[in-house]
């Protein structure tokens, strides 16, 4: 095989692949937080069309964001999550609801 990197850029690519192999994407929850104003209704439907939850499942979320003050839509990576929460966030205000919607680093 010909010869195509130099010695420094074969030590280059082989750190770089050494990170790519170590480091899964760091993984971020989408939160929304409760408040005295937004309708349920609301909420369910931004459950259902933002992140794909079924009547059911949304339901339950926004219950338990409604009793305990936040509750899980979903796992992704950093970008997709933070461009899921400003959506969330946009849509609400175009609605003229205060809904809250976080995207925070996880834990796990
Ligand atoms: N607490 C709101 C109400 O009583 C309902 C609500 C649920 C608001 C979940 C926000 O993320 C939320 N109308």
């Amino acid at each position: 095989m010909p010869q195509i990197y130099t010695a420094d850029q074969e030590e280059l690519l082989q750190e770089i692949n050494r990170h790519v192999e170590a480091k899964p994407p760091a993984m971020y929850v989408v939160l929304l937080l409760n408040d005295d104003y937004t309708p349920i209704d609301f909420v369910e439907d931004v459950l259902q069309r933002f992140f794909k939850k079924d009547a059911d499942e949304a339901s339950k979320i926004t219950m338990q964001v409604h009793q305990q003050g936040q509750g899980l839509c979903g796992m992704f990576p950093k970008d997709i999550a933070e461009s899921k929460a400003l959506q969330v966030e946009s849509f609400s205000r175009q609605h003229n609801h205060p809904l809250q919607c976080l995207a925070e680093r996880s834990e796990s």
